[in-house]
């Protein structure tokens, strides 16, 4: 019985380094998931996206994508403006631990000009996202992102 202790107390310190591993001082650790691209209505260039970013450690903020699958990519907000739905390009969209990073359709999105007309739904395209913690440190990230449907 005293053999087995420390195997399991080694398998118990796996798993915890598993979920949680800290992250260190001044680094960060970000996921992104649920990546999509809505493929053009009618055959038009300009494709809306979505994604989800998480991070721990220290705040980060996306500050660039760009895609195989388009010529240029912006960071647009959608807000009411006297009754009416408008976007806006912004510079940056922020991301800290305490509040994810949500693009979607209907809110903070990406929007990609110069769409791939080659592509289908069902394709997927990869985003490359850029992170930077505002001290000078960036980071890139690659999503796989899914080209759905405008009903999709
Ligand atoms: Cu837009």
């Amino acid at each position: 019985m005293k053999r087995l202790l420390p195997a399991v107390a080694l398998i118990g310190l796996g798993l915890v380094a598993a979920c949680s591993n800290p992250v260190p001082e001044g680094e960060s650790a970000l996921d992104i998931s649920g990546a999509y691209i809505v493929m053009p209505a009618g055959g038009q260039g300009i494709a809306s996206g979505g994604l989800v970013v998480k991070v721990r450690g220290t705040d980060e903020m996306l500050t660039g994508v760009t895609t195989d699958a388009a010529d240029s990519v912006e960071l647009h907000t959608m807000a009411m403006d006297n009754g009416v739905m408008r976007m806006r390009q912004v510079e940056s969209f922020p991301v800290t631990e305490k509040a994810p990073l949500v693009l979607e359709r209907g809110g903070n999105h990406l929007m990609l000009f110069g769409f791939d007309k080659s592509l289908a739904v069902g394709d997927s395209a990869d985003l490359v996202l850029t992170f930077s913690d505002g001290q000078g440190k960036e980071q890139m990230m690659v999503t796989k992102a899914e080209i759905i449907g405008q009903a999709d």
